[in-house]
């Protein structure tokens, strides 16, 4: 495992403590590690954590107290120090040296008070009998359920099949590189840079000026499949290049990825040229008028977006009919999020009922859709640390600004709010606070404002994506 990592100028604790911020709990990340496993973690627990405070050389342990959770961080006060906050420090949970109550003695290591208050009492053990009689604590098993949770089944040199960045109507294949905290770090196999070109540092950094043909994905995203998932449902691959004959000793099972969901047969299904509300997946802030343009096989779609197509169909983007992100016509206005009209459509305000008609098309019925809502947690303001699908290599301080049932807004602390995206509260690409931390993965902290002199209206860089009309 990699050692933690904080950023240098960016701490989780004091940003939340300062500014009163709630985080969102680890349980509303059901993919993230841990989350099973934090119903027992809640504010006021108990825990067994390194004195920091102790002049001796050796490590020794004192017990703490959780005043706030934020995420897998917790703001910590040793066991003494009564009303004084002077001493509180935030703490990663999910690090070595946290354990449940009694681990010491388990363990035969000594508890030791902290040096600064050692007068205050001149009975410490009396005192620790006193105070953690009917407390709580961690689950006996913390530690071990970390390490499980932390082991990945995916491999470096793993292959797989990944939508292909640079068209995304269309997946590659590609070998993982690296896997952090359940992200896999993809290389494009048969990428023109060649297979030696310099890797990033397996943390989102990057070396060098050199574009390398890599891309970051959770394990979990439906974004990757197994190697012939493409030719399976009729999905565009990328030709591998070359004769060069392919080792598929190293294919990622099939059973490494999650099933899509079977949906229930019915008379009705999705048909090609059906009208629907979909996520723009090259700007995922927004909602747009799309089209099914292909029915392929296991209920997968080819969607498009109205008035952005490329001729030849490379910006379709393909999605399971059971997808949280596509929505049936008139979800928008009904929900009052505002829906992106198809340019190049100039009649306003966009009426759907007259753009059918139009366009002499249906609307994709709405019993196909999706419709679970799962009791994710999220609330309004939580704070997360959530990847920009843009860059995906980028985590970044995050805040949930809307909810829209199972669908989140999602702002970027410090960035301009076109850059927000539309995501699935059980979205893979959503972590806890610490995550980064916990993970040993960069994390990007909020934008500072830019300074007067290189940026004189203080507007910051446009973001990628399509380009506006
Ligand atoms: N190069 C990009 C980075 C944007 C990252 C935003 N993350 C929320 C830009 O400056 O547009």
């Amino acid at each position: 495992r990699k050692a933690a990592k904080t950023v240098e100028g960016f701490d989780w604790g004091r940003y939340i403590w300062k500014n009163n911020f709630s985080a969102a709990p680890v349980s509303c990340f059901k993919h993230a590690p841990m989350a099973d496993h934090w119903a027992d973690v809640i504010d006021g627990i108990k825990i067994e954590v390194v004195n920091r405070d102790c002049p001796l050389p050796d490590k020794f342990f004192w017990i703490a107290w959780v005043v706030k959770l934020a995420g897998y961080k917790a703001l910590l006060r040793y066991e003494g120090y009564e009303g004084d906050s002077s001493k509180d420090y935030w703490c990663n949970l999910c690090t070595p040296d946290v354990h449940p109550i009694g681990w010491c003695a388990t363990s035969n290591k000594a508890l030791v008070p902290p040096q600064t208050i050692m007068h205050h009492c001149s009975n410490w053990k009396t005192f620790l009998i006193k105070k953690l009689t009917g407390s709580k604590t961690l689950p006996a098993d913390f530690q071990m359920k970390m390490q499980e949770s932390l082991t990945f089944p995916f491999k470096s040199g793993m292959r797989l099949e990944v939508v292909d960045k640079a068209q995304i109507s269309r997946v590659r294949v590609a070998m993982v590189d690296c896997v952090v905290g359940g992200r896999l770090h993809l290389r494009y196999e048969d990428s023109d840079v060649g297979p030696f070109a310099p890797l990033g540092l397996g943390d989102g950094t990057f070396g060098g000026e050199v574009e390398v043909e890599d891309f970051w994905c959770h394990m979990q995203s439906p974004l990757v499949h197994p190697v012939g998932w493409a030719q399976s449902v009729g999905h565009k691959i990328k030709p591998s290049g070359g004769a060069k004959k392919h080792n598929h000793d190293m294919d990622a099972g099939h059973y490494l990825f999650p099933m899509v969901k079977e949906i229930s047969k019915s008379d009705e299904q999705f048909k090609e040229g059906m009208k629907l509300e979909a996520i723009d997946p090259l700007n995922l802030s927004t909602i747009c008028v799309a089209t099914v343009r292909k029915v392929l096989k296991d209920n997968f779609l080819m969607i498009g977006i109205d008035g952005m197509e490329a001729a030849d169909g490379a910006d379709w983007f393909s999605y399971n009919a059971s997808s949280p992100s596509i929505f049936p016509v008139g979800y928008c206005e009904l929900n009052e999020i505002e829906l992106t009209p198809p340019r190049g459509y100039s009649k306003r305000p966009f009426n759907w009922f007259e753009y059918l008609r139009d366009t002499n098309s249906v609307a994709a019925p709405v019993g196909l859709f999706n419709k679970e809502l799962p009791k994710h947690g999220f609330l309004v303001a939580h704070k997360l640390e959530a990847v920009d699908l843009m860059e995906p290599r980028l985590v970044c301080v995050a805040t949930v600004v809307r909810i829209v049932h199972r669908l989140l807004r999602v702002h970027f602390d410090g960035w301009e709010d076109d850059y927000d995206q539309w995501v699935d509260c059980e979205s893979v690409d959503l972590f806890p606070v610490g995550w980064c931390e916990m993970a040993g993965f960069q994390l990007q902290p909020p934008t500072s404002p830019v300074p007067a002199i290189t940026n004189p209206i203080g507007v910051k860089q446009k973001k990628k994506g399509r380009s506006q009309a």
